[in-house]
């Protein structure tokens, strides 16, 4: 094999690689950044505790008491780098029509100029000074027919350990890619290169940010953060943007949604796959735990937050996760909202931006209902009750994490991750359920009834925005399908892909998913949640799971089923008819309201938007007006 050699610089290529095309590229993006040096990681445990120690040298990780967190970490950002910066994340298909009126769109040609090839280009000498490391990686389990390869190249040795728990990070991943498989190309740099002698700082990253995505020719470029969503380009970058893309093309689906496995006492097991926002409890609901009155239930993880969904030959659609850990948000996380992923958390954690408690262990608001007297704060200041007060703002005290505060571990920490997770034929999914974060307006559950009305639910679905993004917060925008920062390729264009897929799986004579929209989140008068949510959601699935065996009741509002109190199982909760009713009821001027908002989207989306949506919205406000 032919091993180019660049002046002054070792590639490094360990024997074992054999792919030529990859050599090549590696020594292409090694020169354009004049990286200092080039390291391949191979994914060992040896490896990581290496990088982690290095890390720990250079302050960017610090080591937790490891008899309070074995073998686990806190990373403090940038105080500026702490979320996905959507205003600042390109789709660059050659058409901007492909990337549609939700992305942000660039020519090709411009971006690279302005990333790679111009006078003054981004890449140009960013990682002077600093390490490239090599990542491959699979996206799902080695070698199943659903999964795909990535390599990122980067220059955060932080992004290289969190690849290998978020991940199948290593040599696996360049055994199946052999000498001529297809990968994707992921180039990352967080845009701080060192000059000779300069000293670097524990989280390197630039006010400069460039989240770019090349569809048609399946690249990712980053540039200036080293925080997950921009930095990790497995998760959001490839195994949603890229990978919608190639689902488009290849006829499958790459959905923001959590796949979870349930089975009733009779040993039934059914799978569900559902689409929530950024920061909306997607890690919560895979991991919840049946309430008082469900002895017998049980529900298991296969993902949290991504799902790759392929139809089958059997006319069913398969799923897997092409993650291997989780990248959650740690506040509100506790003994009552999710106690197995507090004790996924026990040790092998990567925490970023949460608090330090004076015995070296972590904290976050949520965690315990009385913070510690004293804290060291996500930026490592200190934080007391009062000091929190005193730099709070509207009435609420500055909190010790961040709310976009994260944890980083293998999914196999998990007490109940499902055993077939990693199953590389996926799961067969019997249901979707798409869910918003709405005070108002938006029922507790309903069933579509029919697959259009389905798809037109999630197209129209609307969310209050969370601390995953940076921006505003709580404010309702439209999120369909969970996927607005995460859309490969023109919205309009995905909605139709959604209703073919249905059509296909029809013709077939299978039976399609069905699917459901929710909503955890309506408020009282107060302001108070009205439904207690979280393992009492069970009660909604049972509800889903009793519709699809055609044994739950229901009833007809203006755009599907919704249960009756009676058709909810209540033993063990007290939760009154009238409090139901204003979870479920429909309040018709809302309605009205809610509606312009849907035609507000058609208007944005109409280029190419599937006919059946504007007709279905018409059946509802016929409904709506008798
Ligand atoms: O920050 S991430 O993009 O990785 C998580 C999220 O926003 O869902
Ligand atoms: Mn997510």
């Amino acid at each position: 094999m032919n091993r180019p050699v660049l002046e002054g610089l070792r590639l490094n290529v360990p024997a074992y690689v054999k792919h030529q095309r990859l050599v090549d590229w590696v020594a292409q993006v090694a020169a354009l950044t004049e990286a200092a040096g080039v390291y391949w990681c191979d994914g060992s445990a040896a490896e990581y505790e290496r990088l982690c120690q290095q890390l720990v040298d250079a302050g960017t990780l610090m080591k937790l008491n490891p008899e309070l967190r074995p073998n686990s970490f806190l990373a403090r950002s940038d105080p500026s780098d702490v979320a996905r910066v959507e205003d600042r994340t390109y789709i660059c298909s050659t058409k901007q029509e492909d990337a549609g009126p939700t992305n942000n769109w660039m020519a090709p040609a411009e971006m690279r100029a302005l990333l790679e090839t111009g006078e003054q280009a981004l890449f140009k000498g960013a990682m002077k000074g600093r390490t490239m490391y090599v990542v491959p990686f699979s996206m799902g389990p080695l070698g199943s027919h659903i999964s795909h390869i990535g390599v990122e190249l980067t220059d955060s040795p932080y992004v290289a350990v969190s690849m290998r728990t978020m991940t199948r990070m290593g040599r696996g991943a360049l055994d199946v890619l052999g000498e001529t498989g297809a990968f994707v190309p992921c180039v990352h740099t967080v845009g701080a290169p060192l000059q000779a002698g300069q000293k670097d700082v524990p989280w390197p990253c630039n006010p400069t940010k460039y989240i770019v995505h090349y569809p048609e020719t399946r690249e990712i470029w980053s540039y200036g953060s080293g925080y997950g969503g921009n930095a990790l380009l497995g998760k959001k970058c490839f195994a949603l943007r890229i990978a919608s893309t190639m689902g488009r093309d290849q006829g499958w689906l790459a959905e923001h949604m959590l796949i979870l496995g349930v089975t009733n006492p009779q040993g039934r097991k059914y799978h569900v796959a559902a689409a929530f926002p950024s920061a909306c409890g997607k890690t919560n609901f895979s991991m919840l735990v049946p309430p008082e009155g469900y002895a017998g239930w049980k529900v298991t993880t296969v993902g949290d937050d991504i799902a790759w969904i392929k139809p089958h030959d059997d006319g069913r659609m398969y799923a897997i996760n092409p993650e291997a850990g989780y990248f959650g948000v740690a506040p509100g996380t506790n003994a009552h909202t999710n106690p197995n992923c507090l004790a996924s958390l026990k040790s092998d954690t990567i925490f970023t931006n949460v608090a330090l408690t004076d015995d070296g262990d972590v904290w976050w608001e949520g965690l315990s209902e009385t913070p510690p007297a004293h804290l060291i704060d996500w930026q490592g200041r200190d934080w007391t009750p009062a000091i929190a007060k005193e730099a709070g703002a509207n009435g609420k005290p500055s909190p010790a994490a961040h709310p976009n505060s994260r944890f980083t571990v293998a999914a196999t920490y998990n007490p109940v991750l499902d055993p077939e997770w990693d199953n590389p034929n996926g799961v067969p999914i019997d249901a979707f359920i798409f869910g918003g974060r709405r005070s108002t307006t938006v029922p507790l559950v309903t069933e579509a009834r029919t697959w259009v009305e389905g798809v037109y639910m999630a197209a129209t679905m609307g969310s209050e925005t969370t601390a995953a993004a940076a921006g505003q917060q709580g404010v309702v925008r439209r999120d369909p399908f969970a996927m607005l920062p995460f859309m490969g390729y023109n919205m309009a264009d995905y909605f139709q892909h959604w209703l073919d897929l249905g059509g296909q799986i029809a013709a077939k004579g299978a039976k399609l998913p069905g699917i459901y929209c929710v909503n955890w989140f309506r408020k009282d008068a107060g302001g108070k949640f009205v439904w207690p949510g979280y393992g009492e959601n069970m009660r909604v699935l049972e509800w889903m799971l009793g519709r699809l065996e055609g044994k739950a009741g229901g009833v007809d509002n203006v755009f599907g089923t919704s249960p009756r109190y009676e058709d909810v199982r209540w033993e063990g909760l007290a939760f009154t008819r009238e409090q139901f009713q204003s979870v479920v009821g429909i309040d018709k001027a809302a309605w009205q309201q809610e509606l312009k908002l849907h035609a507000e989207l058609f208007q944005q989306l109409q280029h190419h938007l599937p006919a059946e949506l504007p007709a279905t919205k018409a059946r509802i406000e016929e409904r709506l007006s008798r």
